[in-house]
């Protein structure tokens, strides 16, 4: 199955959890303009994206059972699959709905933010609350009679738990009134994304596919985030380098890191290497609300070769976890492929 049937068959399913999630909302005897809104909502910010975590789920599942192409498994056994996979894209939606918010960005996925839609607003709170609760609905629809039901749940919590975390440190590590870049380093950075990005972009989905597929000894969990978590923070790398350097038009939004005083890698890696004089143009322009400071900021990563910088970091990260892949013991079951599979779909992307 090619790629993009892979994903239409991946997006064939939402309109069925649509329809489910909204009887549920029918059942409570809720009024038609609430469902609808609540559709709205699911159908505006769950797909759309890359689906890279939903459609991990099934890969994953599919490698771990022999199962390499999607034709193996059976009707049910894909729709499973498929409903974990977006549990993972509303959790994606939920955090992305108010990570928007608080760096007040401007598009996602080539499309307003759903704050900035009329009438949304400050609502979009709630409609985050809302697609969150969308995952346990579906867990508890699909899955209840599972002897790992009780682990899914306590997974996603973890999980969201860290992102949270993480989300914090992003959050409180670029304060709005007081750019202090002697309080950034490469360390909190690298600390930072491991949990706003690594844990639910990457360890979620592969742990969801090991449950299912029975694979859980304690030792196969540690082999999957030892590769997992340090992958993350790559894909986190580039989507810091992609906030600057990146064409709206390929990302589907507009970067706001500068001018939202983020711990980015790109200004972390600009640190290092500056002279005095560069340092004191950042001190005064890095994090200030103003195109024409960004603009200043950007021209020095470029005049820095950050790019040239970028470039390396990610020829040497991507041998390295080659080689932690290479040492995968698969002797209870568990399998490298499903580690290459995700760094491939993560080297030099561009979007
Ligand atoms: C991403 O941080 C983390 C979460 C949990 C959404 P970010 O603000 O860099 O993401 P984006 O660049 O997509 O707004
Ligand atoms: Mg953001
Ligand atoms: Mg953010
Ligand atoms: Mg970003």
């Amino acid at each position: 199955m090619s790629k993009e049937e892979k994903r239409e068959k991946f997006l064939s399913v939402f309109p069925k959890l649509v329809e489910e999630l909204k009887s549920i909302l029918v059942g409570y005897g809720m009024r038609g303009d609430a469902v609808q809104w609540f559709e709205n909502s699911l159908n505006y910010n769950t797909p759309g994206g890359k689906l890279n975590r939903g459609l991990s789920v099934v890969d994953t599942y599919a490698i771990l059972t022999g199962k390499g192409s999607f034709k193996d498994l059976s009707d049910d056994e894909y729709f499973k699959l498929a409903t974990l996979g977006w549990c993972i894209e509303l959790l994606q939606a939920y955090f992305l709905v108010a990570d928007d918010m608080m760096d007040k960005s401007i598009t996602r996925r080539g499309q307003p933010c759903w704050y900035r839609i009329e009438n949304v607003g400050e609502i979009a709170i709630n409609d985050a609350f809302m697609l969150e609760a969308a995952i346990y609905c579906l867990l508890k629809n699909h899955f209840k009679k599972e002897s790992y039901y009780v682990d899914l749940i306590e997974l996603f919590h973890d999980v969201t738990f860290q992102t949270e975390l993480g989300q914090l440190l992003d959050l409180i590590t670029a304060p709005e009134d007081n750019v202090d870049l002697s309080k950034f380093s490469l360390e909190k950075h690298s600390f930072i994304v491991r949990f706003k990005t690594a844990y639910y972009s990457f360890y979620l989905p592969v742990a969801l596919a090991m449950y299912v597929a029975g694979i859980t000894d304690a030792k196969d969990l540690k082999q999957a985030q030892d590769v997992l978590i340090p992958l993350g923070e790559y894909f986190q790398i580039q989507d810091d380098y992609l906030d600057c350097f990146g064409k709206p038009e390929d990302i589907g939004k507009i970067g706001t890191d500068i001018q939202d005083n983020k711990c980015s890698w790109v200004v972390n890696t600009a640190l290092k290497i500056c002279t005095p004089e560069q340092r004191t143009l950042l001190d005064e322009n890095y994090g200030k609300k103003d195109a024409e400071s960004e603009k200043k900021c950007k021209q020095l990563f470029y005049d820095l070769k950050i790019n040239d910088m970028y470039h390396e970091y990610e020829e040497g990260i991507a041998k390295e976890l080659k080689e932690k892949i290479a040492n995968v013991d698969e002797s209870r079951g568990f399998k490298g492929d499903v580690l290459t599979a995700f760094l491939e779909k993560v080297y030099k992307r561009k979007k």
